[in-house]
Order: C-alpha cells, then structure tokens, then sequence
C-alpha cells in the first residue's frame, strides 16, 4: 500500500470515529513502540558493545529456532523509512530505546560516538517528520561486560546506568523533554536471573531480589544525574519509568488464594511501585521473602534515592492473570503450565485458566484488567501522570493475495483496550497518552521472529513493510483521537 492509499484509509477510518462517542481528551498523546534489540539489528557495527542479549540468543536453546538480533527489521540502517512510515501513519510520538552498548561498548569508560550519533540522526528525523522522541534507556541490552562483573545483583551496575544516562542525556537532552530510565524491571530481574528464561539466563532467586532493588536504585540515580545537568537546555526534562503492573484476580475468596493474590500482587507490582512512589519496601513482600533474602542489600539512603519525583509512569499493559494458593480442587486442565517457577518465593502459587480468548502468545485477552490497573493506580499514588506505554497482541499474521494484512483480532483487541483506556479517562485516571506494542514485528525475545506484535508487518527475507490492517486502523485513531464505530 502506498503512503497516500494509506492515508486514504486512515481519513476514512477518522470519518467513521467521528460517528462514536468515545472521545479521547485534547492533546492525549498517540504513540507506537519498539525496543533497540528487538529491531535495530547491526549488532557488530560503528563500535557497539556485546550485550546480555547477544549471547544469551548465541546460546543454544535458549531462543526459539536459534533465532538471534540479526538482521532483525534492520531499523538502524532503515530508520528513514520507519519515520516516514509512522509520519504517514499520524503517529504523534515514537517511544523507542537506546542500546546501551552502542554508547558505552564495555557498559562503562569509553563512549562510542558513533552509537551516539545513530541515536542523534534518528532523534533528527522525528523531529523533522514532527513526531516525539520517546527514549527509555534500559531495554533489556545490558553490556556483556557488566553481566560479567556481577550484573543487576551487583550495585555497581547502579551507578554506571546512572553515569551512562547522563552521558545519553547530555547528548540528546536538548532536543527530548520525555525520558523513561527502565522498561519492565519485574521481566529484567525475574525472567533474567530467577527464571532465567530472558538473559543473563540465570536461577538464582536471591540474586533476581538484589537485582531488583539495584534497578530500582540505577533509575533514582539516572534521574537525577540526569535532573542534575538539565539546566544546560532550554527545555523541560520529564522522567518516568516503565513498568509493566498488571491484575491478579484470586481464582475464590479462600483465604489460600486471597492470600495468593496478594503475595503475587506484591512480587509483580507493589516491590517497584513502592519504593518508587513511597520510598519503602512493603512488609508483608518482606516477610514473604524472608527465606530467600533479608534485602541486606539495602543501604541507608537508597530509598530516598529511588522515590525521586516521578514525571510519569508508563504502564505496559497486556492480560490480567488468576491465581490459586494451591492445584487442590482444581482441574489440572485449568492450570497454566509453568508460571509458577517465575515467582521468586512463591513457587507453590497456580495460575489458573480464566476462560478467555487467547492471544498467538497464549495470553488471556481481558481488557478490563486495562481499566482496573490504571484506576487502582491512580487511586494508589494519586497526581502522577500516568502513560500507556505498551499494549498489543501478536497473532499469525501473513499477508494475503491482496498483499495486505488482515489481522481483524488485533483490531478487536486494540479497540477494547482503547475503550478499557477511555473508561479509566472517564473515572478520572490522569492517563496522558497511549503507545501501541509495536511499530513493528520484532524479535520477540526467547520467542525469536516467531510471534508477531506489529503494527506493521515485516517480511523478514526482504525486509518490506507492509502496514497491517490494524496499522491503518491505528492510524484513523491517532489522527482523530476518538474510536471508529464497532462494526
Ligand atoms: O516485546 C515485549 C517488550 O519488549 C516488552 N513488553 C512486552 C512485549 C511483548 O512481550
């Protein structure tokens, strides 16, 4: 399809969301996300460093069909025709991430200026096609030669994302105001060095706690290394994290799976969003925990250090979950294979089939977890700007006779979560935007190429770009800021 076919699909689409009467507020910002592993690809050129990813993928079976970060959607030599795609699209904003061993190879010392100047020319282009520079600075890539010294478990690592962040910001600090220092913290810490199913690829389950509290300390000391230096522009810095909070229903009101919920509750949402928002480490995950780690490795100081102001919290949203304090009772059909082991502490907890349409990831598809997670968090820490910053589903696209994508089920979940998204609005959620999972199909982790999130598809023989269905859908949304009529 061409730029201007697409465009004609997208004013149609608007035509038709004029008709609804779902509304999004003024200046709600649309945006569409990607991850620097997961599409850049060129992973041994201008200077970059190994990362944890690389030689996680180099590992044999830990990614599905061997798949690793070459060529992936080769966006850094294609970052040109992205922007163009997504300008033509009426995307408003690009949340995308900085690969932290293209600007610092050995994740420390020296800093490669040819990984600085790639993020410069993209942040360049998006400004000229008028679209926002959305930066997180930790995806995922953590330097190989950081994991070596000890990795997240190590606090070291906590003042060199802190150093290395004043180095991105300073680069880049006078043309970007909206900075995230984390993605995901919950899937860095726990799949990479409790599950080890994510690099490092590690089981230790002390070492995913310590990692988490050095997480959370390297984004309070990024931020305010970064907030430190930001008089040297002459614009607004904002920072948040992004963090990927989600609901766990209790599968009955025994007190097994109450407490159940709770105790996941804590390990998958309240272990970041308090100390970051209250500055402390809730009790009762403490007690939960005390088996596996006594969090010696809490110093006096590091909570003031983490609970800096937070500009916004980005919510990565994609299924709630229900959970059981036990199999007995229940039809082993119904229980989720393998979640429990996740659970740094919780192992006995079941996760348990709630009957819902699944996506091609095998994931639940409930949109009013979307409504539910930002009204308890805007009740919880009330005042602080709240982001969608992922949501989608991969499904098996492929592209038809007609060379386009027909992927009617993303459609239909990307317009229930909008409605879930709108409904929050309504209850009063200060949430300010909202960016689709993803731009594009991408390298999805130990899934490799196999699942597709886009909103755009990839022939990854070609590399052609084909915008989906559910892309020029998009589209008629973020021009007029409203949803189209269902059918
Ligand atoms: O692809 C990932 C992304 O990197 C982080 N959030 C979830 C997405 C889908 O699994």
């Amino acid at each position: 399809m061409t730029t201007q076919q697409s465009e004609s699909a997208a004013q149609t689409a608007t035509q038709t969301a004029q008709a609804t009467g779902v509304h999004f507020p003024a200046g709600f910002l649309w945006g569409a996300s990607t991850a620097s592993f997961q599409i850049e690809g060129a992973t041994k050129e201008d200077g970059r460093g190994q990362s944890i990813w690389d030689t996680f993928a180099a590992t044999p079976g830990k990614v599905f069909n061997g798949d690793g970060g070459d060529p992936a959607t080769d966006h850094y030599h294609r970052y040109r025709e992205d922007i163009e795609l997504m300008s033509s699209m009426g995307i408003g904003a690009y949340r995308f991430s900085i690969a932290w061993p293209r600007i610092q190879p050995d994740g420390k010392g020296r800093i490669n200026q040819a990984g600085l100047d790639f993020y410069d020319r993209l942040v360049d282009e998006l400004l000229k096609a008028g679209i926002e520079p959305w930066p997180t600075l930790y995806h995922w890539d953590l330097p190989q030669r950081l994991e070596d010294d000890g990795g997240w478990p190590n606090r070291d690592t906590a003042h060199r994302f802190a150093e290395y962040a004043a180095v991105v910001h300073g680069a880049l600090g006078d043309r970007i105001s909206d900075w995230a220092t984390l993605n995901e913290p919950w899937c860095a810490a726990f799949l990479g060095y409790a599950q080890g199913v994510h690099a490092p690829g590690r089981t230790d389950p002390a070492a995913s706690l310590a990692a988490v509290h050095h997480l959370l300390l390297g984004h309070g000391m990024a931020a305010t290394a970064m907030r430190d230096q930001a008089g040297r522009f002459d614009r607004p810095l904002r920072v948040g994290l992004v963090h990927n909070q989600t609901v766990l229903r209790p599968h009955s009101d025994s007190e097994a799976d109450l407490d159940a919920a709770r105790r996941i509750d804590g390990l998958r949402n309240r272990i970041f969003t308090e100390p970051l928002l209250r500055g402390r480490y809730p009790e009762d995950i403490r007690t939960d925990l005390a088996r596996v780690s006594d969090f010696g490795f809490v110093r006096d100081g590091d909570l003031a250090a983490i609970s800096v102001p937070l500009d916004m919290l980005g919510i990565n949203f994609y299924s709630p979950q229900r959970v059981a304090g036990g199999a007995e009772g229940i039809d082993p059909a119904l229980i989720e294979p393998g979640e429990g082991e996740v659970w740094t502490g919780a192992e006995d907890v079941v996760f348990v089939d709630q009957g819902m349409p699944r996506t091609a990831m095998g994931w639940e598809i409930d949109a009013t977890g979307l409504t539910e997670v930002l009204t308890r968090l805007a009740a919880d820490y009330p005042g602080v700007p709240l982001y969608v910053t992922e949501n989608g589903a991969a499904f098996d696209d492929e592209v038809a006779a007609d060379g386009r994508v027909h992927d009617s089920q993303r459609v239909a979940y990307l317009d229930a979560h909008l409605r879930a998204a709108h409904q929050a609005v309504e209850e009063g959620v200060p949430l300010k935007g909202y960016f689709a999972w993803s731009l594009l199909d991408n390298f999805e982790w130990a899934f490799g190429y196999s699942k597709r999130f886009g909103l755009v598809h990839v022939d990854y023989g070609t590399q052609k770009r084909t915008v989906k269905d559910s892309g020029h859908w998009y589209s008629g949304v973020a021009r007029s800021g409203s949803l189209p009529d269902r059918h």
